[in-house]
């Protein structure tokens, strides 16, 4: 087995080579810091390789989950939904296998800036992610919707229900959470006030 020789002269030459090249197991924190009304997943921005497993790990008991973007993730790739980490020490895991960036966040806190990245080698290039179909943008606008129904409108801090457009002491609900309506962009959350 001549391959085999081969590698095991590569292993003896180059034994952190070798390891290097195993699959790493990485773990993101889920931080809920509800005196700072901040939501969000450290490290922010990870990078690992191909074959490596992120685990995402909820610190507090508070509902998160990790979405990928329609177009948040590289061509070629599924991207990951998971499901809601409830209680504390909840977890779940995603093997990464196609390169590229991942730009993720979770659903019930994007509003709170609660977004993540993981890129998997090297960084995508611009047009070198999924293109969504239109099928996927609506399912996602149409998960959106459901989410921030007017109830849950009625329980955000009065900042995020401002940012939405609607009345910081009315439950009104927000003109821009309705399909076919672009997202506002959301500014930097004044921390006086608060
Ligand atoms: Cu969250």
């Amino acid at each position: 087995m001549k391959i085999f020789r081969i590698t095991a002269l590569l292993n003896c030459l180059f034994p952190l080579a070798a390891i290097a090249a195993e699959p790493t197991h990485h773990v993101v924190d889920v931080i809920t810091d509800i005196d700072n009304m901040r939501m969000y997943f450290e490290p922010k921005v990870l990078q690992v390789k191909a074959g490596d497993t992120v685990t995402w790990w909820n610190v507090h008991k508070e509902d998160h989950n990790v979405v990928t973007y329609p177009g948040g993730h590289p061509n070629g790739s599924e991207g990951f939904d998971s499901p809601f980490l409830r209680e504390i020490d909840a977890s779940w895991s995603h093997t990464f296998t196609v390169e590229g960036t991942y730009n993720y966040h979770c659903i019930p806190h994007m509003l709170l800036g609660m977004h993540g990245s993981v890129i998997v080698g090297e960084p995508s290039t611009a047009d070198g992610f999924h293109v969504p179909s239109r099928e996927e943008t609506m399912a996602y606008r149409h998960r959106l919707v459901e989410y921030f129904d007017y109830d849950e409108l009625d329980v955000m801090p009065k900042n995020v229900k401002t940012l939405l457009g609607g009345s910081p002491d009315t439950a009104e609900p927000a003109a821009a959470i309705i399909p076919n309506q672009a997202l506002p962009a959301i500014a930097p959350v004044e921390s006086s006030g608060m």
